[in-house]
């Protein structure tokens, strides 16, 4: 995360454009706080022991709090990219954080109520959860995706790469989740860490990497936003 945060800033800062800094600025920030996030839980700060029907589960919960930041960061960047009015910017962070905040409403519960026993409440939480999920999900196929449409066709097959990429990686963390020790418990913290580790540098450097390929297309992207009437 590191080594993306420098290879990111080090190309931003030869860019010239100063078009591109908002493209820069964001997709930096995003595996900068990955690494002080990392750095927190490998300290034993972000970590926490939480007790689920009879037995203890190690968390580390600073990764939703990182998430809680970066998440919108990148939807940002698809954002600006496709061009998005600011209310569906604003649609977009909304739903993410409501995603994200429920998420860790799943991971710490440790209540039983209304007859559920803990797992299950933590699961109702999950549930939830994956429904902003969907519903973010929607808005990136559909309103974003149609926005996109009216960009160069450079800036839209662009948009179209990181829009899949983030669909294909996205939908993976719910799942890691659930078969993790958070949910069902299949899959041991040894290989849930690693599963979000390697999602994590997919989602952020893989991303930030593609998306900062090409000058030319992120100056197109700016372009054609300044040219839509503001809203
Ligand atoms: C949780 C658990 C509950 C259900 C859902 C989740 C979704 C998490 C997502 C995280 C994405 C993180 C990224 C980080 C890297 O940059 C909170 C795991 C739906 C989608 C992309």
């Amino acid at each position: 995360m590191l080594a993306g945060t420098a290879y990111f800033a080090a190309r931003g800062w030869v860019a010239r454009d100063g078009r591109l800094r908002g493209f820069y600025l964001v997709t930096t920030a995003i595996p900068a706080l990955a690494f002080l996030s990392y750095l927190s839980m490998a300290l034993g700060y972000g970590v926490l022991e939480v007790a689920v029907d009879g037995g203890r589960r190690t968390v580390y919960w600073a990764r939703y709090a990182e998430w809680l930041f970066t998440t919108p960061l990148l939807l940002v960047d698809l954002a600006l990219l496709a061009g998005a009015r600011r209310s569906t910017v604003g649609t977009l962070v909304a739903l993410d954080a409501a995603m994200i905040a429920s998420g860790l409403a799943a991971t710490l519960n440790t209540e039983a109520v209304l007859g559920l026993d803990v797992g299950g409440v933590r699961l109702v939480w999950w549930g939830v959860s994956t429904g902003f999920f969907s519903v973010l999900m929607y808005y990136l196929f559909g309103t974003l995706t149609a926005r996109a449409a009216d960009a160069p066709l450079d800036v839209e097959r662009l948009f179209l790469t990181l829009r899949n990429l983030t669909g294909g990686l996205w939908v993976a963390y719910p799942v890691v989740w659930l078969a993790g020790t958070e949910g069902l418990g299949y899959l041991p913290l040894y290989w849930e860490t690693a599963a979000f580790v390697a999602l994590d540098l997919a989602a952020k450097v893989g991303f930030g990497t593609v998306l900062l390929r090409s000058h030319r297309t992120l100056a197109g992207a700016v372009a054609a936003r300044a040219a839509t009437p503001a809203d």
